[in-house]
């Protein structure tokens, strides 16, 4: 089995979507590894979106990422994981994303989109490692 890495985001905890988000996942067939509802340190935000640092949103979505608990997962599935729970989540902007999709029933907000999903192995190996060092 495979494993990556999910953020429910602050407005997905806000708005009291985790149960019925993480539902999709579980009917799809994926299971959890790890989850915890958590607040995400700014330093671990900032690594977490290192690749997004020069970028002029970078300080909006670190303080948005970190202004309230996030449900921090793993989730457990075959090959290509990450993938397959990416294609569930629809595209960056929910304005764009296809109904059916989290984003595309959920949400309008590009910045407030609901959902991280980790978009290779090698970012879901990196990202779970940062959040979940003990995970084995
Ligand atoms: P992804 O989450 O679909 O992988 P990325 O391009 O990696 O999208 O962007 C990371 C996160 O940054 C997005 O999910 C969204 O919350 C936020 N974001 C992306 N582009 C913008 C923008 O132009 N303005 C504000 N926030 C943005
Ligand atoms: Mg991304």
């Amino acid at each position: 089995m495979k494993r990556t890495l999910i953020i429910l985001k602050p407005d997905a905890v806000e708005r009291g979507l985790v149960g019925e988000i993480i539902a999709r996942f579980e009917r799809r067939g994926l299971t959890l590894a790890a989850g915890e509802l958590r607040v995400i340190p700014a330093e671990t935000a900032q690594q977490h979106y290192a690749e997004h640092a020069e970028r002029p949103f970078f300080g909006e979505l670190v303080d948005f990422i970190t202004r309230s608990p996030s449900f921090v997962a793993v989730i457990e599935g075959p090959d290509d994981v990450w993938k397959l729970v990416r294609a569930m989540m629809g595209t960056t902007n929910p304005a764009d994303s296809a109904p059916g999709t989290i984003r595309g029933d959920f949400g309008t907000d590009l910045a407030e989109n609901l959902i991280h999903g980790s978009d290779g192995p090698e970012a879901a190996a990196r990202e779970i490692a940062l959040f979940f060092p003990g995970l084995v």
